[in-house]
């Protein structure tokens, strides 16, 4: 892309053309080392937007509840940014409440803005997309950004550092408490919701409840559990209201400031070393220097590999000591 068409969609995106944002959003995927030269533009933009991440196991209904959490914002004036990581199931979600907005609608709405990411095929890593992405939301002005992922602590995403406000979606005959226990599930959810709710989950409530009587929270939130259902927008309010009531709780008590503090923290290492290993394999080892460490650790008996590996590790550190 040239200079020029960065300008414009640059000038396009801070007009909220939604166009520029899902352009800008393509490149920093594309070229994840380009991110620099986006964000510089927006040194001066102030907004801060408020992250919710909701997870749980595939099907038990996560996007029809991002569905119907966004359009009770939407009527409050809210905007939305959504990225759904790795569905199964396509973001359909049926309607949202009142039929107002179709799902299949969502890309003419002005006020959201929704991008699926598949969890391989980014050249920064879905961790890194998720993060920039998130970054051009708040650019954009967002309000709120949803994140929907699968599954709790995976290896490649981890939500809890991303997210303010941590929902977790369970379902009627999830399981028993053991295994909710054994899934991590209860240390991650600041707050819970069992959707499907006119399927039953009386008893997974109960359950859920009884679980976190027993734990202690060091900082003096008690995660709350609501029931919904997520089709006819049932008991949506009342899981909006525990969402903005942890929000509070972390606002009185600081907790907002560290969470914001390690959105970044945790980023920091990963971006510095992954510049790294992009210097290493473009100046320093690629697969024809491979190819010789190889040749001659065969040649020279394979119990000197460590030794020329400490060579190769000298004579980088030297090159890079020198471009200093
Ligand atoms: N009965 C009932 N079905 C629901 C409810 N909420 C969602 N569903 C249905 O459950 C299915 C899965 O819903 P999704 O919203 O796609 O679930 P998801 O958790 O986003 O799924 P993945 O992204 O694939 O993990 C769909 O057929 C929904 O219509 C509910 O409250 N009650
Ligand atoms: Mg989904």
């Amino acid at each position: 892309m040239k200079r020029y068409d960065l300008d414009t969609l640059i000038t396009n995106f801070k007009n909220k053309d939604k166009i520029a944002l899902a352009r800008l959003i393509t490149l920093i995927e594309n070229e994840p080392e380009r991110a620099h030269e986006v964000f510089k533009h927006f040194e001066n933009t102030k907004n801060e937007s408020y992250i919710l991440g909701i997870t749980g196991s595939p099907g038990v209904g996560k996007s029809t509840l991002t569905g119907a959490i966004t359009q009770k914002l939407l009527d409050q004036g809210k905007s939305v940014g959504i990225i759904c990581v790795d569905p199964t199931s396509p973001f359909s979600g049926g309607a949202f409440l009142g039929d107002r907005v179709r799902m299949t609608n969502i890309s003419l709405h002005p006020k959201i803005f929704m991008r699926s990411l598949a969890s391989r095929g980014y050249k920064g890593g879905i961790s890194r997309a998720v993060f920039d992405i998130s970054l051009l939301y708040e650019a954009y002005g967002m309000d709120v950004i949803i994140i929907e992922t699968v599954g709790v602590g995976q290896a490649e995403f981890d939500i809890y550092n991303l997210a303010y406000t941590v929902v977790v979606v369970l379902v009627p005959g999830y399981g028993d408490a053991i295994q909710m226990q054994k899934a991590g599930i209860i240390e991650i959810g600041d707050v819970y919701d069992v959707n499907k709710k006119d399927l039953g989950g009386e008893d997974i409530a109960v359950q859920i409840e009884m679980m976190l009587d027993d734990a202690i929270f060091q900082t003096g939130w008690r995660p709350p559990v609501s029931m919904t259902d997520a089709i006819n927008g049932e008991g949506i309010e009342e899981l909006i209201q525990n969402i903005w009531d942890h929000k509070e709780h972390l606002e009185l008590s600081e907790e907002l400031t560290q969470k914001k503090i390690n959105r970044f923290r945790y980023k920091i290492k990963e971006l510095v070393s992954s510049k790294i290993e992009r210097l290493v394999t473009e100046s320093f080892m690629n697969d024809q220097e491979i190819s010789e460490i190889v040749e001659h650790a065969i040649r020279d008996g394979k119990f000197k590999i460590y030794e020329t590996i400490h060579n190769k590790f000298e004579e980088i550190y030297f090159e890079i000591k020198k471009k200093e």
